[in-house]
């Protein structure tokens, strides 16, 4: 198999693709894997419907595509034999109902995450993807140069903070070779220009952003209304019902996500794996 030809799907024109005829606790030979980091450059979400990874096949398969992370700057890992594997169970406050790009509020957020559905509610519990580059080119060619310019302010602290200081009594994972013992917001350019493409995108999300940086806080508000008005569209997303076993890729450095919270009580739990990135480039550094 070479390269291209890996058989991939498109879900919609921008985002998203399945890729229907890969095993991946099988088929990973060099050429597999290069076709699915060059299908992730161009479609941003794959979908690999009901494979059968165990924790173990689940971090053989992340540690292909990169450098693993640990499961998270705070929260520990799945178990000792894995701790690059990031439980989210609905049953321990493992939901995500708003759009955001994972851990931006560190200095280097993941280049990417590979999540895995363990355990899914009878119905319900979809989870949304959108593209960061088109909602960039949604702008106007006016408020995009505008855009160009700016940093914003990302912090994890209400999400995170008492977690760290209440449960792990301030001493969180190695993150970026040091122990996280406390979650200082960081600034990263409001455009991110990839690193591999070159594309340029709105690299602001409503899960972490809190302010745009060096304008006035009524600026900073309507600066960020406008720019999260156009993240998110249902025209720049796609949304996967999930199988058991579904395994699903993106592109952390020009996506967002929204993992739907419909299924009341209901146990799900999925189990993510994330790709160490790096820092983010805007269009003028
Ligand atoms: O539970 C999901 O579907 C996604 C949760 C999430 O935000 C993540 O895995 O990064
Ligand atoms: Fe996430």
């Amino acid at each position: 198999m070479t390269t291209t030809a890996l058989t991939a799907e498109p879900l919609t024109i921008t985002i998203g693709a399945t890729v229907p005829a890969v095993d991946l606790a099988s088929d990973l030979t060099p050429e597999v894997v290069a076709g699915i980091r060059a299908t992730l450059l161009d479609r941003k979400v794959l979908v690999f419907p009901r494979q059968r990874l165990t924790p173990d096949s689940h971090r053989a398969f992340a540690a292909a595509l990169g450098e693993l992370t640990p499961a998270h700057p705070i929260v520990p890992g799945l178990d000792d034999e894995h701790p690059e594997i990031y439980v989210l169970d609905s049953g321990d406050g493992g939901k995500a109902p708003v759009w955001h790009t994972d851990v931006t509020f560190t200095r280097t957020p993941p280049l990417g995450s590979v999540l895995r559905a363990v355990d899914l509610p009878p119905a319900g519990g979809d989870t949304c993807w959108t593209d960061l580059e088109a909602a960039y080119l949604a702008l106007s060619p006016q408020l995009r140069r505008l855009a160009d310019e700016l940093e914003a302010v990302h912090d994890g602290r209400k999400d995170f903070e008492e977690y760290l200081n209440v449960r792990l009594s301030g001493e969180g994972n190695l993150w970026e070779g040091e122990r996280v013992r406390s979650l200082d917001p960081v600034t990263h350019p409001v455009v991110r220009v990839h690193p591999e493409t070159g594309r340029r995108a709105l690299f602001v999300n409503p899960g972490f952003t809190t302010h745009i940086k060096d304008v006035t806080e009524t600026e900073s508000r309507a600066l960020l209304d406008i720019f999260f008005a156009v993240v998110g569209r249902p025209e720049h997303s796609v949304r996967h019902r999930w199988s058991p076993g579904d395994v699903v890729v993106w592109d952390n450095r020009s996506t967002a996500h929204y993992a739907v919270d419909d299924y009341g009580d209901q146990r799900r739990v999925m189990h993510r794996i994330t790709i160490r990135g790096d820092r983010p480039v805007g269009p003028s550094h």
